[in-house]
């Protein structure tokens, strides 16, 4: 089931808490880039983000070039960024932290 879409006023508050994240121009979502070692973190990294999308059903917008990872995080059910995307930005945030 789909979450309600957040204000613009509860996703700027969201984001303050979420430093590393900013709003994509132009659409209702969020994007942080990450930058590894090499591609070995990179991917190793996407594999465990990649667990944690399945287990909420919630996924990433993502690609992947060599040792850098953009992400892009909105709900499509609802049309834009609601809780479960600050949830998994911040468990994203914590996967990062802990390769780093
Ligand atoms: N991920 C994201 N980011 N947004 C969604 O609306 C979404 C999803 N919907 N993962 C889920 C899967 C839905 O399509 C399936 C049918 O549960």
């Amino acid at each position: 089931m789909a979450r309600a879409k957040m204000s613009m006023d509860e996703l700027i508050v969201a984001l303050q808490g979420l430093p590393a994240w900013r709003q994509v121009e132009g659409r209702d979502a969020i994007s942080r880039t990450f930058r590894f070692r090499d591609f070995n973190e990179a991917f190793g990294f996407m594999a465990r983000v990649a667990l944690i999308a399945e287990k909420m059903d919630h996924h990433p917008e993502w690609s992947n070039v060599y040792r850098t990872v953009d992400i892009v995080l909105t709900t499509h059910d609802a049309g834009g960024v609601t809780p479960l995307d600050i949830d998994l930005a911040r468990k994203i945030d914590a996967v990062a932290e802990a390769a780093s």
